[in-house]
């Protein structure tokens, strides 16, 4: 029984199916992803849509929120403007305005965890606020924080290690991350699928309880 986090499939739905046949994700395993299903690859829809199909056939699959579903929430809401922003997500949905997004898909993402709290490790999508007393309430830095591993609060955080996406990183540093976990208890494992450039282009899983990482190159049909 294996415990899989991936992050940031951005809509390269190709490439998380052949990652999750690449990492052999059997019905005795579990996986959490970090958020970030939505946004800049082609196929939005088409990742939410595998991840309720894994789930109907029996798969432990748990989902934490990101900042772009957040986003797309708050154009659907009208509480925010990121005016075409949101243009291709809207259309692999099959409409031709956000409002218009089916109602299943508003309700899920909203309904959406922001932090999972699994064996030794804190999963979330973007990181943590450590200039609060208790990290764990600041909802907003969960999606967008950056830049937060010197304000890491090793107290508070004890024997636990912080899995995240978010902010892009080069496949060797993920690497270096992962070898480094007793003095960093932080591993970003977002390795920009939808970037072109050189050590970016791969959606990566880790497995928590080994601490190996898989790397898939993003498939030529999410472009
Ligand atoms: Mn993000």
């Amino acid at each position: 029984m294996k415990k899989y986090a991936i992050s940031d499939i951005h809509g390269c739905l190709e490439t998380f199916k052949t990652l999750l046949q690449k990492i052999e994700f059997s019905r005795q395993d579990e996986l959490y992803l970090l958020g970030d299903y939505i946004d800049r690859g082609p196929y939005s829809k088409g990742v939410i849509d595998h991840i309720w199909q894994l789930q109907a056939d029996g798969f432990l699959v748990k989902c934490l929120k990101g900042n772009h579903e957040q986003m797309y929430l708050d154009s659907f809401n009208g509480t925010s403007d990121w005016g075409d922003y949101h243009k291709e997500t809207v259309d692999s949905f099959g409409v031709e305005k956000i409002w218009k997004t089916p109602e299943r898909y508003i309700d899920w993402m909203e309904g959406l965890s922001y932090y999972f709290e699994v064996d030794e490790y804190l999963l979330v999508h973007a990181g943590f606020n450590f200039d609060e007393e208790d990290p764990l309430q600041n909802k907003e830095d969960m999606l967008w924080v950056r830049d937060w591993y010197t304000d890491i609060n090793k107290d508070w955080l004890a024997s636990r290690i912080i899995v995240h996406g978010h902010t892009p990183m080069e496949q060797h540093y993920i690497k270096a991350m992962a070898d480094n976990l007793e003095k960093l208890p932080a591993l970003d494992i977002d390795n920009g699928c939808v970037y072109d450039y050189r050590g970016f282009s791969h959606l990566t899983a880790f497995e928590l309880r080994e601490r190996k990482l898989y790397f898939e190159p993003r498939s030529i049909l999410d472009t």
